[in-house]
């Protein structure tokens, strides 16, 4: 190491520390909402970032600041910028705004929403502030590096790897690790032998709670000992390092990284003896529950002091010359924050000013003049303004004009239109991909099917779909518990391993929320992943990872990063308890962001995923159970034919009652459907085919000017996806104002499904309940044409 290397290690510690204290002082002083800061973390994470390149990833949590400025993609301006709430990517390219302090993430997207050449950038992919949760995504990330390295098919990918020689860093608490994903992540990133580079920034607490109280023996690498590879097994190399050391965090990050890079071994490095001397965050002080001598213990070993002492010691250079260090770093930083702090209040300024001169416009000429006028002045004098301040100025103002017209008044209604527009762009835009890929454009194709088309199982069907799929695009792979070998439970892989490989097509155990993370990783990396839930049921241990991590993605990263994965799960109807589910509503609520597609067979469901792998948006596919063995076509366009996302589809035509409903259900809602029939009533069925988005052209509406009347049935509880769609279309597309009968929603019980075929009956809607309920709504409109037939 150089005199001019160590001292710039110095310098930047310097910078990143004083960067924490103003920030600080900035949440103190009101002019940002919350504070958490890298303190006592800084010299480990200048050792770790030496060996971090071009090509690597990130995957951290909120200590990581100086990390992030070691490896050039954090600025002291963009540090403050992201405090303040500065919703302009110029200013805060993380997150734009949307996230708070310390959530990092690099710009992989051009312009286009296409991914950048990802072998020339330092990755950081977004942080999520649930603790332990980067872990899933850490481990596809190091997945993606095995994946490029030794499957051939891939080689031509260069803009995504180089022969695999990528690292995955990971970091966490050392509280976190107490999370089940954590051991979850370590475990799978042993069995899979890949690149993954986990640091653990022990610092002994979580907020208040000691270790103690977190990690049995109290130890991190004694808890993990089983799990150190030596020369017969497999495993994780564990290394121990003192956060105050810069030599030994040194050696220990370069051979980390040798064995990570060049051999694929996964490397647990468990950073001790770090402090912080801010404690955790502005929401506290840590003297409240750390004792005088640990408070002591952490001046004493604060890594700043420590590397300081070193150099000193080792005579790199003189007392006077840290000492210049020290007051240029505090002198930069000021500067920064000033310039952060000046563009943030320019740009709220830039609306503010005009609000209050458009008021004071109007007031001249209004009768309200001194009402207005004060407000105008308010608004101006407000110390450290947000946006929504001149909006609620604004709106105000313009209540208050309500029955005067002036031109005046013209101008100040043109801002607030101008406005809501900029800032709901500013805030709501990217939940899903604006890109030129976006599953939205793809056209529909239908499939073909002829005099000759064979009738095959629907599983058949997918499987022979697959099968085109993988042949041309290499990019695909599959994988989740019994996907490999037998091809998933319901074989819609059957033989397709044997053909493509193990490396395409894959076992993994059985952890739900590192499947997920092995498709956001895979996803982030270029590649193509569909992962498997083998039931929908168990999609409850993937769904904090869906939701946190996946479904915010896009949206975090203000449209900086994407994770196009499919995660293939079955659901809604099959037998008992755990294996019948159709929690819609849970879903629907824990994933905007991603597409929820609920094909009623798998004509449809193939020709979703057609659809889907020629986009860029993260998925559900829902399969029905009970139809991978109902006959269907098999299409001679395998991998062509597509279903438009958002579009539904008629099944049949009926004038009485439009019955809205999708996923298994059509058969029995069809099934109700012919016998009402033979009772007089006529019922056009809807299958929405896709609950996220939903019927994007409001064809429902069309269907309802006709009948007059709606029922909306599924199977999962009452008040859940029957009420999502219920909402869409009697508020959404105004349907309310077409009905004559009261809407009707048809949902399963609220209990969990009953096991055996008496269980199902008395749990989930049959096609008696569809014939009861339409019948009923008949019945109140002419009871003498449909008398009841039972009390
Ligand atoms: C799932 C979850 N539970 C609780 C929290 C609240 N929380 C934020 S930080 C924190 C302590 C984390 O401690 P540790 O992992 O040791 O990290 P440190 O802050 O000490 O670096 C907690 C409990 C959270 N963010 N996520
Ligand atoms: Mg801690």
């Amino acid at each position: 190491m150089t005199k001019e290397e160590i001292l710039q290690d110095y310098r930047l510690a310097c910078e990143s520390r004083q960067t924490s204290i103003l920030a600080r002082k900035e949440v103190f002083m009101g002019k940002a909402k919350f504070g958490i800061f890298g303190t006592g973390k800084e010299l480990a994470q200048i050792c770790m970032a030496k060996f971090f390149k071009e090509g690597d990833f990130r995957s951290g949590y909120y200590r990581d600041q100086t990390f992030m400025m070691a490896t050039g993609e954090l600025s002291i301006e963009q540090y403050f910028a992201q405090l303040y709430g500065h919703a302009d990517i110029a200013h805060d390219p993380h997150s734009g705004g949307r996230m708070m302090i310390g959530h990092y993430s690099t710009r992989n997207l051009d312009e286009q929403g296409r991914f950048k050449d990802l072998t020339k950038i330092k990755i950081s992919t977004p942080d999520i502030s649930p603790t332990g949760a980067q872990m899933p995504r850490l481990v596809g990330l190091a997945w993606a590096s095995k994946l490029f390295r030794n499957n051939p098919e891939l080689r031509h990918m260069t803009n995504f790897s180089h022969n695999g020689n990528e690292v995955a860093f990971g970091t966490i608490g050392n509280g976190a690790m107490a999370e089940g994903v954590f051991f979850e992540a370590i475990n799978a990133a042993g069995v899979l032998q890949v690149p993954m580079l986990i640091s653990i920034w022990d610092d002994a607490y979580a907020i208040s709670v000691p270790q103690s109280y977190q990690t049995t023996k109290d130890d991190i690498s004694s808890m993990f000992e089983g799990f150190r590879r030596d020369h017969n097994e497999r495993g994780i190399e564990i290394m121990k390092a003192k956060g105050w050391d810069y030599e030994a965090l040194c050696y220990a990050y370069k051979e980390a990284t040798r064995l990570c890079r060049d051999e694929h071994v996964p490397v647990l490095m468990h950073v001790y003896e770090m402090t912080q001397p801010m404690g955790h965050s502005t929401s506290g002080s840590h003297e409240r529950y750390k004792s005088k001598e640990r408070l002591q213990w952490e001046e004493d070993f604060d890594c700043n002091k420590k590397f300081k002492e070193w150099i000193l010691e080792n005579g790199v250079c003189s007392e006077d010359d840290l000492a210049a260090i020290e007051a240029e770093s505090v002198e930069k930083v000021k500067i920064a924050r000033q310039r952060a702090w000046d563009n943030h209040l320019k740009a709220v300024h830039q609306d503010q000013d005009l609000a209050v001169q458009y008021i004071k416009d109007v007031a001249a000429s209004s009768s309200i003049k001194e009402e207005l006028e004060q407000i105008a002045e308010s608004l101006h004098k407000t110390l450290n303004p947000y946006r929504s301040d001149a909006v609620k100025a604004v709106k105000k103002a313009l209540r208050l004009l309500r029955n005067e017209t002036n031109t005046a008044k013209l101008q100040l209604q043109d801002w607030a239109a101008r406005t809501e527009k900029e800032n709901t762009r500013r805030y709501n835009s990217h939940l899903y991909s604006e890109s030129v890929d976006s599953a939205l454009l793809v056209p529909e194709v239908a499939p073909v099917i002829t005099e000759e088309s064979v009738l095959i199982d629907g599983r058949e069907l997918l499987q022979h779909n697959f099968e085109a799929l993988f042949n041309r695009d290499p990019r695909l792979l599959a994988f989740g518990e019994d996907v490999g070998q037998i091809g998933d439970v319901n074989q819609g892989f059957s033989g397709l391993q044997d053909k493509f490989g193990e490396i395409r097509i894959t076992d993994t155990g059985i952890r739900e929320a590192t499947i997920v993370g092995q498709a956001i990783g895979t996803a982030m990396r270029g590649l193509r992943p569909i992962a498997e839930i083998q039931y929908l049921d168990y999609l409850l241990f993937a769904i904090e990872i869906l939701s946190d991590d996946v479904a915010s993605l896009h949206y975090r990263s203000a449209g900086g990063q994407k994770a196009p994965l499919i995660i293939r799960t079955r659901g809604h109807r099959l037998e008992g308890m755990f294996h019948s589910g159709s929690p819609m509503q849970m879903i629907l609520g824990a994933v905007r962001g991603m597409f929820l597609c609920v094909p009623r067979n798998m004509t449809q469901a193939a020709g979703m995923y057609n659809t889907l792998l020629q986009g860029d948006e993260p998925a559900i596919m829902i399969e029905s159970l009970n139809a991978y063995r109902l006959k269907e076509k098999l299409p001679q366009n395998l991998g062509d034919f597509t279903v438009q996302l958002g579009i539904i589809d008629v099944l049949r035509a009926g004038t009485d009652i439009t019955i809205v409903t999708y996923g298994s259900m059509c058969r029995i809602v069809q099934e109700g459907a012919n016998e009402l029939q033979q009772l007089g009533i006529s019922c056009e069925i809807i299958d929405i085919q896709t609950l996220l988005p939903f019927d994007r052209t409001h064809q429902i509406v069309e269907s309802i000017k006709k009948t007059n009347r709606v029922l909306f049935a599924d199977e999962d509880y009452s008040a859940g996806a029957t009420a999502y769609m219920m909402q869409h279309v009697l508020e959404g597309q105004k349907a309310w104002q077409y009905l004559d009968s009261e809407p009707r929603t048809l949902p399963g019980k609220d209990n969990r499904p009953a096991y055996s075929t008496d269980g199902d009956y008395y749990s989930k809607p049959s096609s008696d309940d569809v014939i009861d309920v339409v019948y009923e709504m008949m019945h109140e409109v002419n009871p003498a044409k449909f008398p009841k037939w039972y009390k």
